[in-house]
C-alpha cells in the first residue's frame, strides 16, 4: 500500500526519524480519492453570482506574494503583490512601487513569503490588515485589506531567515519576528562578522524582534532580544491568561553548523522559548536595553501622494536576557519542534513534535507555577530552562508522524498536521486523546481553520495545505502546483469536500468571514485626493516636458484613449518617464500602459491613480504604446505612437491628441 510518493518521503525524512525513534510507518493514505459523501459538492457549491462565506488569504511561498481564495468554493479571487515584482500590475516596476522593495542590500525583487497573519482586536481577527514575512531577506509586510495592496514593508536587521514571523499579539500591539538562522554577531554592535563558520558555537547568535504596530498600522522595531545561536522556527502569541507572552520554537540547540539533518537532531529535547513581551516592552519603555546601530529600511505608501517612500532607520534597541532576567524562559520540548500553537483559551501551548513520537502540550498555568517556584532544570546563556515534567500538561499519543502545525475549532478540539503519515489528526483538549483522523493528499505542512489561531475560531472548515501533489490533478510536467484541501469539521467525523491547486507554496493561510472584509472595499481613488506630484487631473493639463536628456510625459487615460497619443522629439539616449493618471472614477476600470521595448513591465493604473513607467529607447523609429486592459468595446483603439529620432536630432518636442 505504499505509494511512490511515500517512498520518496521515506528517503529524505523518515529514515533518520525511524532510526531515531524506532517506530514504523502507519496510516498511509491510499492513492484513491476518499472524498466525498454524496453531498460534498453541495457543501462547496457557490452559485454563479453568489459570494463565498470566507476569504482565505494564502501565502505564496516562493512566489513572494499572497493569494486570495473564496471558501468554500476554492475560487482564486486575487493575487496581492508583496515581496516580488509583479509584471501583471507593474508592482515593483513602476516608479511609485519600486521603493517598496528597497533594502539595505539594495533593491530586492523577490522573496519567500510564508505566514500571513491577520490583525486582531481582543484576540479576534478584525479584517484591518494582514501581515506576512519575507524569509530570505528578513522583512515583514503589512497589507491593507481595504484595497488588498501592500501598504508597508519593514526590514529586520540582525536577523537571517525571518521565519518565526509575523505573529500578532491579541490587540496587534506587536508582531514577533525571530531569526531562523543564527549568524555571527559582534558582541557590542551585533554586526555580522567575517569569522570561520566552524566558530559557530562561540560566535553565532540569534535575535527575537518585536515590531510595534501603530494606530494606522505603521511598523517600527521596538526591541530585539538577544538569544543563543539556535534556529528559531515558529511563533505564536498567547491569549487570555497568556496574552502577555509569546512563544517561539527552536531547534538546533546542538548549535551544529553542518549537516543539520543529522547533527541538529541529536538532542532529545529542544526548546520553546516563552517570552514575556509585556515585561520586555516595559523595560524598554523605562530605558533598559542598549541602542545599537542597525540600519534598516521602512517602506510605506504615502497615502496622500499614492506612492511608496523609503526611510532609512539607523538603530534598534537590544535587550540582553542575562541583564534583564524574567523576560524569557525555556520549555524543553521534544524533538526539533516546528510549529507552536496556543489554544483559544490561552491555557495550552502545543509544540509541533516534528521528530517526536508524541505531541507535547504545555500548560501555561504550570509554566507560571514553575517560574514562581524556580523549578529549573538548568540554564542556557543565562536563560532558565524549566523542568519538563513540571510544565507538560499532556503528551498526545498516536498523533501521526512528523507533526507540524495545530489549529483549533473553538469547540474543544485541536487539529494537527502530520507530514510523514499524510493526515490530519483531531484530538480533544480535555482528554488529550485522538478522536478522529483523515488522510490528506499529500504531506500537509500548515493547516488553517478561519480564526483557528485566534480566540474565536469559526470551526466549520479546515484547509490542509499540502506540499506534494503528484496525481491529484491533470499533470503539468515536472512542476505541479501545491494543493489545498477543504475539510468539513462541523461534525464528529472530518469529511474531505474539495481539493484545489494553489499558487507558489502556500505555507500558512488565514481565513476570515467575508462580511468583515467586503464592506470595507475601496472601489476607486477619488481624483481630487490624488496629490501625486506628477498627476494630471484633466486632458487640458497633459504635456511633454524635456529636462536635459530626461523627458516627462504627463498623460491621462479615459475610455478609450490616451492624451496625448502622438509624441515626437524623443531621442535615443533619453530617459522617458510616462506619468499616467487614470481619470476614470468608476469601479473596476483600470487602464494599462505598455511601451514597445520598455525593459520593465506594463503599468496597470487604477481609477484615480498615477503610475510612472520609465523607458530608455535604444533604436530610432516610431514605436506604439497601447492599453493592456480590455476596458471598453474600443479598447483596441486605445493606442498611441512615440517618434524616436537619433541623439542630437533637431526634431522638437511636440505632442497632441485628436488633430
Ligand atoms: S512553515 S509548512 Cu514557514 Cu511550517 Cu511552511
Ligand atoms: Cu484602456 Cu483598454
Amino acid at each position: 500500500m505504499q505509494t511512490k510518493k511515500q517512498n520518496k518521503r521515506l528517503l529524505w525524512w523518515s529514515i533518520p526519524l525511524i532510526a531515531v525513534l524506532g517506530i514504523t510507518l502507519y496510516g498511509c493514505p491510499s492513492q484513491q480519492n476518499l472524498a466525498g459523501s454524496s453531498d460534498a459538492a453541495q457543501k462547496v457549491y457557490v452559485a454563479p453570482g453568489e459570494h463565498d462565506e470566507f476569504y482565505g488569504l494564502f501565502s505564496g511561498g516562493y512566489s513572494g506574494q499572497l493569494t486570495t481564495y473564496g471558501l468554500p468554493s476554492g475560487r482564486h479571487l486575487y493575487t496581492i503583490p508583496v515581496f516580488s515584482q509583479a509584471p501583471v500590475s507593474g508592482y515593483g516596476y513602476s516608479e511609485e512601487t519600486k521603493p517598496m522593495l528597497q533594502t539595505t542590500h539594495g533593491f530586492i525583487p523577490w522573496d519567500d513569503a510564508h505566514h500571513p497573519e491577520l490583525s486582531q482586536t481582543d484576540g479576534v481577527p478584525d479584517g484591518r490588515w494582514v501581515f506576512i514575512n519575507a524569509n530570505n531577506t528578513p522583512r515583514v509586510a503589512r497589507i491593507d485589506l481595504g484595497n488588498f495592496q501592500t501598504a508597508e514593508i519593514i526590514e529586520i536587521p540582525n536577523a537571517a531567515g525571518n521565519h518565526a514571523s509575523p505573529f500578532v499579539t491579541v490587540n496587534t500591539e506587536y508582531i514577533s519576528a525571530a531569526t531562523r538562522f543564527s549568524v555571527p554577531m559582534d558582541e557590542n554592535t551585533l554586526e555580522n562578522e567575517d569569522v570561520a563558520i566552524s566558530s559557530y558555537a562561540e560566535n553565532f547568535k540569534g535575535t527575537l524582534s518585536f515590531i510595534k504596530i501603530g494606530e494606522e498600522g505603521e511598523m517600527s522595531i521596538d526591541f530585539q532580544i538577544l538569544v543563543p545561536g539556535f534556529n528559531y522556527d515558529l511563533s505564536h502569541a498567547g491569549k487570555g491568561p497568556s496574552e502577555d507572552w509569546a512563544f517561539f520554537t527552536s531547534y538546533n540547540t546542538e548549535e551544529a553548523h553542518t549537516l543539520l539533518e543529522v547533527n541538529a537532531s541529536r538532542n532529545d529535547k529542544d526548546f520553546i522559548a516563552a517570552v514575556n513581551w509585556r515585561r520586555a516592552a516595559e523595560l524598554v519603555a523605562n530605558g533598559e536595553g542598549r541602542e545599537i546601530p542597525a540600519e534598516h529600511y521602512r517602506n510605506y505608501i504615502d497615502h496622500d501622494e499614492h506612492r511608496a517612500k523609503s526611510e532609512l532607520i539607523e538603530t534598534v534597541t537590544v535587550l540582553d536576557p542575562t541583564e534583564n532576567p524574567g523576560i524569557i524562559y525555556y520549555l524543553p520540548t521534544p524533538k526539533s519542534p516546528h510549529g507552536v500553537d496556543v489554544d483559544p483559551s490561552g491555557r495550552y501551548i502545543v509544540g509541533g513534535g516534528k521528530l517526536s513520537s508524541v505531541l507535547p502540550v504545555h500548560s501555561f498555568e504550570k509554566m507560571i507555577q514553575a517560574i514562581e517556584n524556580e523549578d529549573f532544570e538548568g540554564e542556557v546563556d543565562g536563560i532558565p530552562v524549566l523542568n519538563y515534567d513540571s510544565v507538560i500538561q499532556a503528551e498526545v499519543e498516536n498523533a501521526g508522524i512528523g507533526t507540524l502545525h495545530t489549529e483549533f475549532d473553538g469547540n474543544g478540539y485541536a487539529y494537527t498536521t502530520a507530514f510523514i503519515s499524510s493526515e490530519i489528526v483531531k484530538w480533544s483538549l480535555e482528554t488529550f486523546e485522538v478522536v478522529d483522523r483523515i488522510d490528506t493528499y499529500y504531506s500537509p505542512g500548515h493547516l488553517m481553520i478561519p480564526g483557528g489561531d485566534s480566540r474565536q475560531p469559526a470551526g466549520k472548515y479546515l484547509v490542509a495545505l499540502n506540499k506534494i501533489t503528484k496525481d491529484r490533478y491533470l499533470p503539468t510536467g515536472p512542476e505541479l502546483f501545491h494543493s489545498a484541501q477543504l475539510i468539513d469539521i462541523s461534525g464528529d467525523k472530518m469529511e474531505l469536500l474539495l481539493d484545489f491547486p494553489t499558487d507558489g507554496e502556500p505555507h500558512y493561510a488565514q481565513g476570515i468571514a467575508a462580511d468583515i472584509v467586503k464592506e470595507r472595499q475601496v472601489r476607486f481613488y477619488p481624483l481630487e485626493e490624488n496629490n501625486h506630484p506628477d498627476a494630471v487631473k484633466s486632458e487640458a493639463d497633459t504635456r511633454v516636458v524635456r529636462e536635459g536628456n530626461e523627458v516627462h510625459v504627463y498623460m491621462t487615460t479615459i475610455r478609450s484613449h490616451f492624451a496625448p497619443d502622438n509624441i515626437e522629439g524623443i531621442q535615443v539616449g533619453d530617459k522617458v518617464y510616462f506619468h499616467v493618471t487614470n481619470l476614470e472614477q468608476d469601479w473596476d476600470v483600470p487602464h494599462g500602459f505598455a511601451m514597445l521595448g520598455a525593459q520593465n513591465a506594463e503599468l496597470l493604473v487604477m481609477p484615480g491613480e498615477t503610475r510612472t513607467l520609465t523607458w530608455e529607447p535604444k533604436k530610432v523609429g516610431v514605436f506604439p504604446f497601447y492599453c493592456t486592459d480590455f476596458c471598453s468595446a474600443l479598447h483596441q483603439e486605445m493606442q498611441g505612437y512615440v517618434r524616436v529620432s537619433p541623439s542630437g536630432s533637431d526634431v522638437p518636442i511636440s505632442y497632441g491628441t485628436g488633430d
